[in-house]
């Protein structure tokens, strides 16, 4: 898959925690927002041991590779890497992004959260393939937020990064069908927008994730040719 036609436009954002899952099977519901439309997986556990985590990742790897669809791991460039997928998402506590591509090289996909303007100008310099932006709104699903963005924080980091055009950007946190639109256009600026929305509890908690998925898919499709 190549790096630069990749679609973040519906980014999943795993969580196979029970108060999440209840009693469905992990796979199922990925699966299904898979048919749903999400564009991009990021598998995110932060508990259980690496081969546990390896097995995960390559079962995982199988189905989203079937809908052509990227998958990355969250903090864990080892896994990245014993799997071959797609890429990694690091954070500011992770492995740095100058170590991190010296392991995958130049066609795996980083992506680094960034929570101010310096974080993600500092990322952008460093080679990161997009940035995950927030937190947007409080959100359940992570506990160490810092402090909330909303779309006018989103904007001022969308704003310090308006001189790298090549970089990709996503916004994370309490984000859903109500608020979607609400972020993307508020957040854009005159240089640039968003190229899409990170779920996790939006797609992973909801009744019916494929038609989750849908929905959001829908929202960002008709945001994208408004903007
Ligand atoms: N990083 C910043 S907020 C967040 C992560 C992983 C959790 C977002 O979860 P939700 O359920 O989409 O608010
Ligand atoms: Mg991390």
């Amino acid at each position: 898959m190549e790096k630069k036609k990749v679609d973040y436009s519906v980014y999943l954002v795993t969580d196979s925690r029970p108060e999440v899952l209840g009693q469905r099977d992990f796979y199922t519901v990925v699966e299904a927002a898979l048919k749903g439309g999400v564009t991009c997986v990021q598998l995110r556990e932060k508990t259980g041991d690496t081969g546990a985590l390896i097995q995960t990742a390559r079962r995982l790897h199988e189905i989203t590779q079937r809908y052509q669809v990227p998958l990355l791991i969250n903090d864990r460039v080892d896994v990245a890497l014993a799997v071959n997928c797609e890429g990694v998402h690091i954070g500011q506590d992770d492995m740095s992004l100058p170590e991190a591509r010296r392991l995958l090289g130049p066609d795996k996909i980083i992506g680094v959260s960034a929570s101010t303007p310096d974080e993600a100008r500092e990322a952008v310099k460093g080679g990161a393939d997009y940035l995950g932006i927030g937190t947007v709104y409080s959100t359940q699903t992570k506990s160490n937020t810092k402090h909330i963005l909303g779309p006018e924080g989103v904007r001022d980091i969308l704003e310090a990064i308006s001189s790298f055009p090549k970089v990709r950007t996503v916004c994370i946190g309490g984000i859903n069908e109500e608020n979607a639109q609400e972020v993307l256009s508020k957040s854009a600026t005159s240089k640039r927008k968003l190229d899409g929305i990170a779920v996790v509890s939006a797609v992973m908690a909801a009744s019916n994730p494929l038609d989750a998925a849908k929905r959001l898919a829908s929202l960002t499709t008709f945001q994208s040719s408004k903007i």
